[in-house]
């Protein structure tokens, strides 16, 4: 039964169907499937094919949106599920997460925000297409000892290293880790920018997370 609603939610994001994706990502809570399973078993498979469809042609731009839209809707029906089942954490620490100036891309970012505040961490979610300084500043206002960096671009991956670069500037980079992450990063790109970890996604983000402020 899960595997068939898994099947069927992936189909309507894929088919563009917000609302039925909404629908049935309500439906198969109630029926006892586990969040992370209907976000890595059923969303994150469709948006895939979203992507790969705009990669060859098939696709266009207003595909990508609305299959965004119909993910962000069903994330937010998931969100509450996903807080409730950490609610006994005791705070892990303080983060700063945001996408790097110039991307817009914001699923992957929030959807690390929000496992990562489901884990106990204080999250501050600045957004997208955030400004240098702004992580900077915040950093400074917060007091965060973790700084998260998305960046789904190519063309915006170096911003992430301009981030460190400004926290160098300003003195402070000693006292915050920096996670970065985003589909076109590796681990080899965190090293080579200074970075202090790679996450491939938001599960790796939180273990990762928790290892890098001693939280685990
Ligand atoms: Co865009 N887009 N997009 N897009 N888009 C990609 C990224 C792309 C791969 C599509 C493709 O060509 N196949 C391609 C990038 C190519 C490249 O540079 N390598 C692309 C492009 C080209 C563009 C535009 C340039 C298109 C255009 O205008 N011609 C444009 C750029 C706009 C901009 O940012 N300046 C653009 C626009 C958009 C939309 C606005 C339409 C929309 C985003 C809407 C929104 O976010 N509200 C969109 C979408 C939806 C996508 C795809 C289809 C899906 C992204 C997504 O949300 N995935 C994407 C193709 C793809 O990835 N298959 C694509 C689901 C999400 C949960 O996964 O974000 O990867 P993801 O996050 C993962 C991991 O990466 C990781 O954990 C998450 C959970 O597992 N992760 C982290 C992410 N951040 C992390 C941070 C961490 C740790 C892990 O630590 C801090």
């Amino acid at each position: 039964m899960a595997h068939d609603f898994l099947q069927r939610i992936t189909e309507s994001l894929v088919d563009g169907d917000p609302i039925r994706t909404v629908a049935l990502t309500r439906e198969a809570l109630e029926a006892g499937v586990e969040p992370m399973a209907i976000i890595d078993g059923a969303l994150l498979p469709g948006m895939r094919v979203v992507g790969d469809r705009f990669s060859t042609g098939e696709y266009f731009l207003p595909n990508l949106i609305v299959a965004a839209s119909g993910m962000k809707q069903a994330m937010a029906a998931l969100e509450p599920e996903l807080k409730r089942r950490h609610q006994a954490l005791a705070s892990a620490g303080t983060v700063v997460i945001g996408t790097v100036k110039g991307d817009i891309h914001e699923i992957g970012k929030t959807l690390v925000g929000t496992m990562l505040a489901a884990n106990g961490f204080e999250v501050h979610d600045l957004g997208v297409d955030v400004p240098t300084q702004r992580f900077v500043d915040a950093v400074k206002e917060t007091g965060a000892t973790l700084v998260g960096l998305s960046a789904l671009l190519t063309t915006t991956m170096s911003v992430q290293r301009k981030v460190i670069e400004a926290l160098v500037a300003e003195g402070i980079r000693s006292r915050v880790k920096v996670l970065v992450g985003g589909a076109p990063v590796s681990a080899a790109w965190a090293a080579e920018i200074g970075a202090d970890g790679y996450a491939e996604d938001a599960v790796g983000a939180c273990d990762l997370a928790a290892r890098l402020v001693g939280a685990r």
